[in-house]
C-alpha cells in the first residue's frame, strides 16, 4: 500500500507538470519579492486555477513570511497551506440508522463511481450499507449502479427508467430502516446548477429525506470534476444555495492539470473538500489532506 504522500503525488502529475512547474521553478532559490516578481506570480497562480481571491490571499501571505525571513519557496509552500483553513474532513455519519450519504452534482462528474468507491470503502471498515440508485433519469443510470453494487458486493435499490426518484429514495430508507442498515448512499440524476427545474426536484428530494427520517442527511455531497477549473465555484454555489452543501468531493485529479482548483473551492462557502477521486478505480479514491497534498505539489 503505498502513502497518501505517493498517491497524491501520482494523482497530481498533471497539475505538477502543467502551470504549477512554472511556479515551483521561478520561486525556487529566491529570496526576494519585487513588485515585477508578484505580478508574474499572480498570472501563475490565476492560471493554476487558485481564481483572484485565493491567488492575492496567498501572495500576501507568502509576502509576509519572506519579510520574516522564509525563503520564497518556503513561504508560498506555508501560505497555500494555510489557505486550506483547518476543518473536519472525516465523512460523517450520523448516530440514527441509517446514516444517509447523498450525491449530488452536475452531467459526468463522477456521482455513480464516486458512490461505489465509498460504499466499497465503508463496506470494508464493516458498516452494512445500502444503495439507492436514484438516476431514473438516464436510461443506462440506475443499470450503471446496479452493476457497480455487483462487483463491490453492495445490495442495491433500483427502479427502471423514468420512476420518480423521490419515491424510490422513500422506499429505500424504509428498506434501510427496516434492514438495520448502517449507512444508506443514495446516488442522483446528474443536473445542470443553471435547470431550475432540476434544482428543485434535488431539493425536493432532500425535503422528503428530512421529512421522513427526521433530521438531516448525515452529508450532502456535491462532486466536482477537478478538469473543469473555475467553473466549479458556480456549481458550489448554486448547489450550495438549494440544497446546503456539507462536504466537496473533488474527481478526475488524475485527469487534470487544475489541480490548483483545491485551494479557491473551499473558500468560497467555506466547505471542506472531503476526498479526492484519482483514478477510475474502486480504490482510487482518498481522503483529503491538506500537508501531504501541498508536499506532493512542491516535491
Ligand atoms: N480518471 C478518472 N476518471 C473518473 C474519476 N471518477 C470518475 N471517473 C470517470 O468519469 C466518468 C463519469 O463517471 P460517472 O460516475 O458515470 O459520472 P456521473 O456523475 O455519475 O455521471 P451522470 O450520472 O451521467 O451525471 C466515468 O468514465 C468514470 O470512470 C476519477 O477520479 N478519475
Ligand atoms: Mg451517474
Amino acid at each position: 500500500m503505498s502513502s497518501i504522500f505517493e498517491r497524491y503525488s501520482r494523482g497530481l502529475e498533471k497539475t505538477k507538470k502543467g502551470i504549477f512547474s512554472a511556479f515551483l521553478q521561478k520561486i525556487k532559490g529566491r529570496s526576494l519579492l519585487d513588485e515585477a516578481f508578484l505580478e508574474e506570480m499572480e498570472d501563475i497562480l490565476l492560471g493554476a486555477d487558485l481564481g483572484v481571491e485565493t491567488a492575492e490571499k496567498v501572495i500576501r501571505a507568502a509576502q509576509e513570511r519572506v519579510r520574516e525571513g522564509l525563503s520564497v519557496e518556503k513561504a508560498f509552500h506555508q501560505s497555500l497551506l494555510g489557505s486550506l483553513s483547518l476543518k473536519e474532513r472525516e465523512l460523517s455519519l450520523s448516530r440514527q440508522k441509517p446514516a444517509v450519504l447523498l450525491f449530488v452534482g452536475v452531467n459526468g462528474v463522477g456521482k455513480t463511481t464516486t458512490v461505489a468507491k465509498v460504499a466499497s470503502f465503508l463496506k470494508e471498515k464493516g458498516h452494512k450499507i445500502l444503495i439507492a440508485a436514484g438516476d431514473t433519469y438516464r436510461a443506462a443510470g440506475s443499470v450503471q449502479m446496479e452493476k457497480w453494487a455487483e462487483r463491490i458486493g453492495a445490495e442495491v435499490i433500483a427502479k427502471g427508467h423514468g420512476h420518480d426518484p423521490a419515491a424510490l429514495v422513500y422506499e429505500a430508507l424504509d428498506t434501510a430502516r427496516s434492514g438495520d442498515y448502517d449507512v444508506l448512499l443514495i446516488d442522483t440524476a446528474g443536473r445542470m446548477h443553471t435547470k431550475k427545474g432540476l434544482m428543485d426536484e434535488i431539493a425536493k428530494i432532500k425535503r422528503i429525506l428530512i421529512k421522513k427520517s427526521g433530521e438531516e442527511p448525515a452529508e450532502t455531497l456535491l462532486v466536482v470534476d477537478a478538469t473543469s477549473g473555475q467553473n466549479v465555484l458556480q456549481q458550489v454555489r448554486e448547489f450550495h444555495e438549494a440544497l446546503g452543501i456539507t462536504g466537496l468531493i473533488l474527481t478526475k485529479l488524475d485527469g487534470s492539470s487544475k489541480g490548483g482548483i483545491v485551494f479557491s473551492v473551499e473558500s468560497l462557502y467555506n466547505i471542506p473538500v472531503k476526498l479526492v477521486g484519482m483514478g477510475e478505480g474502486v480504490d482510487q479514491l482518498d481522503r483529503f489532506e491538506p500537508l501531504p497534498f501541498v508536499e506532493a505539489l512542491f516535491s
